[in-house]
């Protein structure tokens, strides 16, 4: 019988207070994971225990910036002594600035660089030695529709999902013998606070532009939901996905396949 379950399993997903690291970690609970989780600030993991204590998890949060190597350190050891040794680690924070290249500050683009490709560096690094001891082990970085194509203004944010594809496949590649599965997951357009600009309404009601681009440009004609990377996200933490490595996994409505709507 193909294993699905997550039972007796210790995940981490990291910046999951809310939005799709949230909605990973509800998944994998209910499918019988113990929840660790980190966010930036104690008000936003205040916000996140209770978030997930209404759907009846007794989640784990702490207070943990991913870009912070010490921080990062005493994070893993504190939650491998409190808990046990993290099966599965979601490398979900990330932040996006949407600024013209010729107008971003070199801080600015290293800033999103230090958080979305620099912390899951960061955090794999803390964890996989633990997982070599324990004999196994499941990395899933969360990717974008940017690890494979770009566009306007998020030169930072592509540049960085695009090098997390390369060190999801070099994890594989480095520790695919320690039994150690390395896999991204790609989400697609998802309707989350991160993207609420795109989705914003005009005055009259009407639809953004870039709302109406992405309905034309997805077979779905949708955007996505968090709730749509939950079963994708189970299978790549699960046993179901022993011998899937370096793979990403993209939940998109299509978008990557498709030439868009005729306008
Ligand atoms: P989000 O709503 O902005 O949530 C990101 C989470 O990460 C927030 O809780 C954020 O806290 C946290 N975070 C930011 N910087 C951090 C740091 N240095 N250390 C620890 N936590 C930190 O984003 P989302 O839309 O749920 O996206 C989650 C992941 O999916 C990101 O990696 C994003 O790039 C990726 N993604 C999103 C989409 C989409 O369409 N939404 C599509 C593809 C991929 P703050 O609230 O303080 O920033
Ligand atoms: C953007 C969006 C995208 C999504 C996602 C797509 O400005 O183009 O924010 O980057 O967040 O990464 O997969
Ligand atoms: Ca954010």
């Amino acid at each position: 019988m193909v294993n699905f379950s997550l039972e007796g399993k210790i995940a981490l997903v990291t910046g999951a207070s809310y939005g799709i690291g949230f909605a990973i970690a509800t998944a994998f609970a209910e499918a019988g994971a113990t929840i660790v989780f980190n966010d930036i600030n104690r008000e936003l993991v205040d916000k996140g225990l209770a978030a997930y204590k209404e759907k009846g998890i007794e989640a784990h949060g702490y207070v943990c910036d991913v870009t912070d190597e010490e921080g990062v350190n005493r994070f893993i050891a504190q939650v491998t002594g409190e808990i046990g040794v993290i099966d599965i680690l979601v490398n979900n924070a990330g932040i996006i600035k949407r600024i013209p290249m010729h107008e971003m500050s070199a801080a600015e683009f290293r800033q999103v660089i230090d958080i979305d490709l620099n912390g899951p560096f960061i955090v794999s690094k803390a964890v996989i030695p633990h997982m070599i001891k324990k004999g196994h082990g499941k990395i899933i970085n969360v990717c974008s529709m940017m690890s494979e194509l770009g566009r306007e203004t998020v030169s930072a944010y592509a540049a960085a999902k695009g090098g997390l594809k390369m060190l999801t496949k070099n994890i594989c590649s480095e520790y695919g013998q320690y039994n150690i599965q390395c896999n991204g997951i790609g989400p697609g357009y998802i309707a989350t606070p991160q993207t609420a600009p795109l989705r914003e309404r005009g005055s009259d009601g009407s639809r953004h532009p870039f709302d109406s681009f992405i309905i034309a440009k997805t077979p779905a004609a949708r955007w996505g939901t968090p709730e749509d990377l939950a079963g994708p996200a189970v299978f790549l933490a699960s046993e179901a996905s022993n011998f899937v490595n370096g793979h990403i996994l993209y939940v998109d409505g299509g978008i990557l396949a498709y030439i868009g709507k005729q306008p």
